[in-house]
């Protein structure tokens, strides 16, 4: 269906009111906002990915992102989940997946539960720091496949699972059109023209939306921005609102990186610029960031927390002071709605473009606001009065007169609690290991295998994505023993091999290069020798230019053997190699503790630094809501399970690099993720993932005792548990949950940019009032409230937050 610009929302609206009749909402958009049953409105929206967390967090979640002020809720659809095998049933898998996190419908209803609106992005191509960006690998295997082009089988593919979900959208009467939460619905990419045709073939009622298409924007779609700042970016066409689908609230964290922080005052700053500058649809990437639970979440390298510094934390906990202070701008921009997306505007700049008042004006009502983008200078702007604009800020007074909020001054504040160790923590040495091995053996002696090539083979297109790892193997004859160096050149993201069944070396990708080698030392016996080697992918690439293509494992090598002595080198590239996928233990499903399966539990010769080792043990779930993680420091690289359930890849032995702008953070001046200037982070030096969350419902079933398998390539010591809880709200309530346990002491109050992270503050401005009221009210109690009162701010630090750290039994 092709439409002109202005006639298709009506169309679409019309289309799907007539299915439905009453209960629908319509939904069309003009240039200044999206307009919904003929009401402009602000879309104050938050990316939740609803494989990320489980469905018992996700009412939860989403009540606190109301409560925090938004009014829409975004989603990828995430194709590789949901479509794992092409098509494909068997005893052991339906076509699709549309189970547990994976319940998609229950998601939306859950969101309108909630009566807030949603936004569909159904990609199929998502990006999202997501396993190959959500394609499934299996793509790869259709003949004549080009990804994201205008290419027949990619479309027919695409076409099918868009449809899908669209059917299923709509037989659960989700669109707006129909009753539903659903008011934009998002399809992306280069095959941008197709695409929208189809997508407006499905007749949803909503509009769809694109991303920075800004060149060839079809006439029926509304393109939008991505980025940590879009008030400098306009709609390249008329008649549509000015819509940021991707505001970046923090950034995701790679296993050799530190921790990115976005400063609450900064966010702020963005949002506030966007709407100062007529933008009336926002979208926060990430509200909640939450957890890569399975192997094929995740893209290249990036930790299994998916915590994203968004304003709710991986566990679902609000994070102030950044849910707070920006809750505070959502209500303000909410209640000059009417003003903002209907008033006369007038920008005014002041000395330059770094300063620039906007004043809206509708009927007799006004509303400014001033900003100063300047990176090191603060600004008096008198409007009706003198104003001083910090660095970096934006002011909105609701009446042109006083200040009713600035992005650089925090009013809300922190409150932190650390729950002490539980039993199991206290006794790491309490839990019973049981043990098994990986069985190598097949591997690397006789010649079983899938198939054999006489060329290294791409592990992507190899072991379509059904498993981490993918052997390689072949043997050679040789006379006489001999001393070699042993080469393998891979493109990641880790190696293991073996010579004649013994682990001579191993290595993996550092500092964001892929392509890495294998040097190691190894000698050959006399006749037959094996050559064996276990390459191990960490996510597939979701982003850059042709990522589908890129290859991963031993793609073409070379491997060869260097002779030490006389330099004389043997070349294996084109030898007959031998391909398996996958681990022994991953194809019996050893993480489901069947009936069979040898354990091994003499106490007292558990295995330590033993690679390719299976381990399991039991434990009680620790009483109460709050959220639980296991501590695997001391482990090296593997992948965990809790109940069946996986808890994804850990590698708490991985260093986070030393990077300049560690523990330096200054709100002031442009935020970013790479490159020179980087600031805010946290976590240099130390081991780039060391807690792993185990939701409560779901992986973690009520107070009886439970297997939890989990496999270690090289093992130290288990895990300990432990549990975390942030308290929230204008008063401060601290609580230390249920089952009798009390606040034993009141460690850090101050009312100023503490210094430190949870658990160990450092303080800041520190605040003896607060201390003692603190103190007074909590300890010996199970939980206590305190109202927040003036008297707790210290000199000079006024616009601080105000952080609490205690200590529960
Ligand atoms: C749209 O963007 C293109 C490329 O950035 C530019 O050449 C063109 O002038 C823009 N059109 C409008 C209406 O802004
Ligand atoms: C915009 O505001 C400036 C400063 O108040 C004023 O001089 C100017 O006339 C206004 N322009 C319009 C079009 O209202
Ligand atoms: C605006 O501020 C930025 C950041 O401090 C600075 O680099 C730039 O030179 C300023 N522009 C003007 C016109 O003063
Ligand atoms: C702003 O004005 C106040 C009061 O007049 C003055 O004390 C202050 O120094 C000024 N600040 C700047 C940055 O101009
Ligand atoms: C070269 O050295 C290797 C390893 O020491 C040995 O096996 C091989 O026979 C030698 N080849 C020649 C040509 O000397
Ligand atoms: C290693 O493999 C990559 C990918 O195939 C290739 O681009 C690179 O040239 C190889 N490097 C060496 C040293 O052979
Ligand atoms: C591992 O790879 C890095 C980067 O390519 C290289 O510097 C190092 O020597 C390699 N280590 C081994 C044991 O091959
Ligand atoms: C391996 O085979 C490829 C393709 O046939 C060829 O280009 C390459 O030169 C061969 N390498 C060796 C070491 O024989
Ligand atoms: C180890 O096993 C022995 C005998 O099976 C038992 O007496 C002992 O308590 C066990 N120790 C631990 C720490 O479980
Ligand atoms: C440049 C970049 O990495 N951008 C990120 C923006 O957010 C998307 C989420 O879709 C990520 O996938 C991108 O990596």
């Amino acid at each position: 269906m092709a439409a002109a610009p202005l006639a298709l929302p009506l169309l679409l609206v019309l289309a799907a009111a007539a299915i439905t009749g009453c209960g629908a909402t319509t939904v069309a958009y003009n240039d200044r906002a999206v307009v919904i049953d003929g009401q402009r409105r602000i879309i104050l929206s938050g990316s939740i990915h609803y494989p990320r967390s489980t469905p018992q967090m996700w009412p939860d979640l989403i009540r606190k992102a109301k409560e925090g002020g938004l009014n829409t809720i975004e989603t990828y659809v995430f194709w590789n989940g949901h479509e794992p095998r092409r098509r494909q049933a068997n005893h052991l898998h339906p076509p699709y997946n549309f189970e547990g996190n994976y319940d998609i419908v229950r998601f939306f209803k859950e969101i309108q539960n909630a009566g807030m609106y949603a936004i569909l992005r159904i990609g199929p191509y998502i990006c999202g720091e997501w396993n190959y960006g959500g394609l499934p690998a299996w793509l790869r295997d259709i003949p004549g496949m080009q990804f994201r082009l205008h290419n027949d089988p990619f479309e027919r593919e695409m076409e099918t699972f868009t449809t899908l979900i669209v059917n299923k959208m709509k037989d659960a009467k989700m669109f707006a059109g129909q009753g539903g939460p659903i008011i934009l619905a998002q399809s992306a990419s280069h095959y941008i023209h197709w695409c929208a045709d189809m997508a407006n073939k499905q007749k949803v009622g909503v509009p769809w939306i694109m991303c920075q298409q800004d060149d060839h924007v079809p006439h029926n779609v509304i393109n939008t921005c991505n980025g940590f700042y879009c008030h400098d970016w306009f709609p390249n066409r008329t008649g549509i609102p000015k819509i940021w689908t991707e505001n970046w609230t923090g950034w995701f964290k790679a296993w050799d990186k530190p921790d990115f922080h976005r400063s609450a005052e900064d966010v702020a700053f963005a949002v506030a610029m966007f709407f100062q500058k007529r933008g009336s649809v926002q979208n926060y990437y990430m509200y909640h960031g939450g957890t890569n639970v399975g192997r094929t979440s995740g893209g290249p390298y990036i930790t299994t927390s998916y915590d994203y510094d968004a304003p709710l934390d991986e566990y679902g906990n609000i994070r102030q002071e950044k849910y707070g202070h920006l809750k505070d701008l959502h209500n303000l921009l909410r209640s000059m709605e009417k003003i903002l997306v209907h008033g006369e505007y007038n920008d005014t700049s002041y000395g330059g473009k770094n300063v620039t008042v906007t004043k809206y004006t509708f009927g007799d009502s006004s509303v400014c606001f001033i900003n100063n983008q300047f990176g090191d200078r603060d600004v008096n702007v008198t409007l009706g009065a003198t104003h001083l604009v910090p660095a970096w800020s934006v002011s909105i007074l609701p009446d042109c007169k006083t200040v009713a909020y600035n992005t650089a001054k925090i009013k809300t504040q922190t409150s932190v609690m650390v729950k002490k160790a539980n039993t199991v923590e206290e006794e790491p040495a309490a839990l019973r290991w049981s043990w098994m091995p990986e069985n190598l053996r097949p591997f690397m002696t006789d010649d079983r295998g899938s198939f054999r090539q006489t060329q290294l083979l791409d592990q992507i297109a190899t072991a379509t994505d059904q498993s981490d790892y993918l052997w390689y193997r072949t043997s050679l004859e040789h006379k006489g023993e001999g001393a070699y160096k042993l080469y393998v050149n891979t493109t990641g993201h880790e190696i293991y091999a073996f010579v004649n069944g013994k682990l001579v070396g191993q290595n993996h990708s550092a500092n964001g290069a892929f392509v890495f080698q294998l040097e190691t030392p190894v000698k050959l016996q006399s006749g037959k020798n094996y050559i064996s080697l276990l390459s191990g992918t960490v996510g597939l690439k979701n982003y850059g230019p042709l990522f589908e293509l890129m290859p991963a494992g031993i793609t073409g090598g070379p491997v060869k053997l260097v002779g030490i002595n006389n330099g004389t080198d043997i070349d294996l590239t084109n030898s007959s190699w031998s391909y398996k996928s996958g681990l022994a233990g991953e194809q019996r499903q050893i993480h489901l503790d069947k009936a069979g399966h040898n354990w091994r539990s003499h106490n007292s010769s558990i295995p330590v630094n033993r690679p390719f080792t299976w381990y399991k043990t039991t434990f009680a779930a620790p009483a109460g809501e709050e959220a639980v993680v296991v501590d695997l420091l001391g482990l090296n690289k593997g992948a965990a399970w809790v109940n069946g359930n996986s808890l994804g890849r850990y590698w708490p032995s991985y260093t986070a690099a030393e990077m300049d702008g560690c523990h330096v953070c200054d709100y002031r001046g442009k935020f970013k993720a790479e490159g020179d200037g980087i600031r805010c982070l946290t976590g240099c030096g130390e081991p780039s993932q060391r807690f792993y969350h185990v939701a409560r419902a779901g992986p973690l079933r009520g107070g009886r005792r439970r297997p939890d398998a989990r496999r270690v390539p090289h093992g130290r010591r288990g895990p300990r548990l432990r549990g975390g809880r942030r308290g929230r709200g204008r008063r401060v309530t601290l609580s230390c949950g249920g089952h009798g346990r009390v606040v034993t002491s009141v460690d850090v109050a101050s009312f100023g940019v503490a210094r430190g992270s949870c658990g160990a503050y450092e303080g800041g401005c520190e605040s003896k009032a607060a201390l003692k009221a603190f103190t007074a009210a909590c300890v010996g109690k199970n939980s206590c409230t305190v109202k927040h009162t003036g008297a707790f701010a210290g000199a000079g630090c006024e616009s601080g937050a105000l952080t609490v750290q205690a200590t529960c039994s």
